[in-house]
């Protein structure tokens, strides 16, 4: 059989004959001519190619409104396109609440695809209203203080999160931002060749005069690597200062929470340079009282004299005395950084929780119903030890999301449609799919699990990094996913996730998990006479349903208690607040079933080559990508299955029209329709009727030309084919 030219295959699915070569050489043939686009099926594949091709314009965005997807040429804007339709209960997909999932490694284009999806359901519904143009700032504004330069993505972002715009009328009524994990730690060190969240090095850029006491960028010990080249890109800093500028007055934060946010920023880097040495009585104080310790004080509102205090010792009562006890100098250190990662973390969660406030209108009964369709930009898949770095707990946060997805993908596109196709009666062959189950459940298991063991490691005074690692060893040993260390002297394990074996390191998890402040920090931040300060430790962060997880809230129930009141010893309320794994676990929960109740869109983004190189695709690379993530599999179920299938109900409601309009439901006049339309490659089951993307295609085409004559059908009850 002749097939088509190589590269000129839009649609996977479509192809008579399949195996890697092929389907390698359609990907990387539709690359080198800039089809970063391919469909199967409805799924979209898309290969990032690190340069403008110029195809987002809005000429492009016109051309994809109200569409046909075998029509044009594969695309995100179609994406967006078949969202909305189905959200307006048009096109071939079920209507109701719809979800787009993107998905690929560190780097791929999740982020801009989500973009560009915003981008053009904005423009779908016209963008005029104040609130859509709201809406195209927020991810410009998130990514400033949530994106960071990593060794796999110049703009990773550090958090994860899923965007649901809710729709009134073919218009956005609403939005509503749910953040997972973000990376805190960056904000104290990072890993050799990256730097930390954008939004310092803007604050630079756009105060450069010395405002908020800030000097030369490079004497900032919170930039572990430096100020990277400040000054040669001082220029464009300045320019992305300025459009965040720019954002966040059109998303409606004022002046006066603007400034307020550099300061808390400021305060962040100036904390960093407070340094300690150790008296004569082998107790700490800070080095310098008048130096950087009295700036952040100044801009975070508090009393240096507090902050000094609660960082270099704690006070607790026993047996009715207080007691006070000094920290060393390692103690000092890390009390000050958490102090540092808590300021950042609340400011974040500030932030998405106001960014949330502010995109529901003000006279809007919040609990109104809209349809909705979600978008899940999550951090991708990543494993820095190949760059020199180290994986750390939040990468094993991370590498789980993208587990979770994946395991979400196969069930939606291998295990419920196989299942359907049994009790349909369906004559299938069944095909075989990697299941990560086992690795989910070896991550997330009550009791033995490695966040359930890390939790109990956490609660118990003596456990370390290395005794945790010695736990998860026995109970995971013989276990295909786990791989421990060779080395037994080093708390490192390893993984094998469906992506690639990923090596951890558990420095410092108990202590990641636990994320508690030392004693007293909480209470002097909330004694700040900073507005925002206040807002941030005083306030309840989480709005219902809000997924932050940067921080926990307050146990004191808003009883101001200074630095030098006594403070029990912490672990009665440790017991009480859930770990950040716990957390995380808990929202990955509630995504889930989020995402299982709208119907999914899938999007996979691929990365061409580990350089961020443009025009390279490294075939080895791809084809990895391509084969862990089940990609042989699911062509080959989009090629032999049926990825529409309305019951008998639905179907002939919808296409009765095309026959007769006295038709009732049932699998024979399900046939009926399909045959008088002359359709071929359909299956008739016991409750559904069974169809391809193309069948739905054909479909619509002749409901349209009924619509032409509607006129004619008011009249005769005969249907349109008839
Ligand atoms: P990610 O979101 O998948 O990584 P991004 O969306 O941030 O990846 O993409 C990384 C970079 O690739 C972007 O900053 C762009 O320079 C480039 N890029 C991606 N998509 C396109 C496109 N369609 N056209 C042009 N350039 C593109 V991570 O957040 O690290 O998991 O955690
Ligand atoms: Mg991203």
């Amino acid at each position: 059989m002749d097939r088509p030219p190589l590269g000129d295959v839009q649609d996977l699915a479509t192809l008579a004959k399949l195996d890697e070569t092929i389907l390698l050489d359609e990907i990387k043939e539709r690359y080198q001519q800039n089809k970063i686009y391919t469909y199967v099926g409805d799924i979209l594949i898309a290969v990032n190619p690190f340069k403008d091709l110029g195809i987002y314009t809005k000429e492009f965005s016109t051309r994809y409104q109200h569409i046909k997807q075998s029509t044009h040429p594969p695309h995100i804007f179609a994406v967006a396109d078949a969202a909305y339709q189905a959200l307006m209960g048009n096109g071939g997909r079920p209507p109701g609440n719809q979800c787009v999932l993107i998905s690929g490694e560190s780097g791929a284009g999740k982020t801009e695809s989500t973009k560009l999806i915003i981008k053009q359901l904005v423009e779908l519904c016209q963008g005029k209203t104040q609130l859509e143009q709201q809406i195209l700032q927020v991810n410009p504004l998130l990514e400033a203080f949530g994106n960071a330069q990593t060794n796999l993505n110049d703009n990773s972002s550090r958090f994860g999160k899923y965007i649901q715009l809710k729709f009134n009328d073919g218009h956005v009524a609403g939005a509503k931002i749910s953040e997972y994990l973000l990376e805190k730690s960056r904000v104290v060190r990072q890993n050799p060749g990256e730097e930390s969240f954008h939004i310092f090095y803007y604050l630079f850029a756009g105060h450069t005069d010395g405002t908020f006491g800030l000097g030369d960028p490079d004497t900032y010990r919170y930039f572990s690597n430096g100020a990277r080249d400040f000054k040669k890109r001082l220029n464009s800093l300045q320019k992305q200062y300025d459009d965040l500028v720019n954002a966040m007055d059109l998303v409606g934060f004022t002046d006066e929470e603007q400034m307020d946010m550099f300061a808390v920023i400021a305060s962040v880097l100036h904390l960093g340079n407070v340094s300690f040495k150790v008296n004569e009585d082998d107790s700490v104080s800070v080095t310098d009282s008048n130096g950087p310790v009295k700036t952040a004080a100044k801009l975070l509102g508090i009393d240096a004299a507090e902050i000094e205090a609660c960082l270099t010792c704690m006070v607790t009562v026993t047996k009715g005395e207080y007691v006070k006890r000094n920290y060393n100098k390692g103690q000092a250190e890390d009390a000050r950084d958490a102090m540092a990662k808590a300021v950042y973390g609340r400011l974040f969660g500030w932030i998405v929780n106001k960014v949330n406030c502010l995109l529901v209108p003000e006279n809007q009964d919040p609990d109104a119903k809209f349809n909705e369709i979600g978008i899940l930009d999550i951090f991708g898949f990543e494993d820095f030890v190949k760059d020199g770095g180290k994986n750390s707990f939040e990468q094993a946060c991370i590498n789980l999301a993208n587990e979770q997805l994946q395991f979400f993908f196969n069930q939606h596109i291998f295990k419920m449609e196989q299942e359907e196709y049994q009790r349909e009666g369906v004559d299938w062959k069944e095909i075989k799919f990697v299941d990560n189950k086992p690795l989910l459940d070896m991550f997330l298991g009550k009791p033995i699990g490695i966040l359930s063991l890390l939790d109990e490691e956490s609660l118990f005074p003596k456990g370390t990094d290395q005794s945790y690692v010695d736990k998860l060893t026995k109970a995971f040993t013989g276990n295909q996913y786990f791989v421990k260390s060779q080395q037994t002297n080093q708390a490192i394990f390893s993984i094998n996730h469906y992506a690639g074996k990923v090596t951890y390191a558990a420095e410092k998890w108990l202590e990641k998990n636990r994320d508690t402040l030392p004693p007293g920090i909480t209470e002097v931040l909330q004694s700040s006479e900073n507005r925002l300060v206040k807002t941030i430790f005083r306030g309840q962060l989480t709005r219902t349903g809000s997924l932050a997880l940067q921080g926990r809230m307050s146990t004191s129930k808003g009883t101001k208690r200074r630095n030098l009141m006594p403070v029990s010893s912490g672990n009665d309320a440790a017991k009480r607040k859930l770990t950040v794994g716990g957390q995380f676990k808990n929202s990955l929960a509630i995504l889930m079933e989020r995402m299982t109740a709208s119907t999914p869109i899938f999007v996979r983004c691929l990365k061409p080559n580990h350089k961020k190189q443009p025009g390279v695709l490294d075939t080895k690379y791809v084809l990895a990508q391509l084969l862990y993530t089940g990609m042989l599999e699911t062509i080959e179920i989009r090629r032999k299955g049926f990825a529409v299938r309305p019951t008998f109900g639905e179907f002939v409601e919808k296409y009765k029209v095309l026959v007769d309009l006295k038709l009732t439901p049932s699998a024979q006049n399900c046939s009926k329709i399909l045959t008088t339309a002359r359709l071929q490659g359909w299956y008739v089951g016991y409750t559904k009727v069974f169809l391809k993307y193309r069948h739905v295609e054909q479909l619509t085409e002749l409901l349209e030309k009924v619509g032409k004559s509607a006129i004619c059908i008011q009249k005769y009850t005969k249907g349109y084919l008839a």
